[in-house]
């Protein structure tokens, strides 16, 4: 199991994380994308590394902005 850890910048309402969610559920490789608003905080549940850049992209599509934490 693969854990990849995001800071998430921009979010402000529970729209804003149910939107991302479903971006970094799509990103390959992703099984489980946990966003946390008041921690502003993305958690991707993997099988193998991911490309982080895919899911930072994801992110920045929809006009937030995202940082690889770990
Ligand atoms: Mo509603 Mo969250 O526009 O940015 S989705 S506040």
């Amino acid at each position: 199991m693969n854990r990849t850890v995001l800071k998430i910048e921009g979010m402000t309402c529970d729209h804003c994380v149910h939107t991302i969610e479903k971006v970094l559920s799509a990103v390959p490789g992703v099984e489980k994308a946990e966003v946390n608003l008041k921690q502003k905080s993305a958690i991707l549940i993997s099988d193998r590394p991911i490309d982080t850049s895919n899911a930072i992209f994801a992110v920045e599509q929809e006009g937030y902005k995202a940082i690889v934490i770990s």
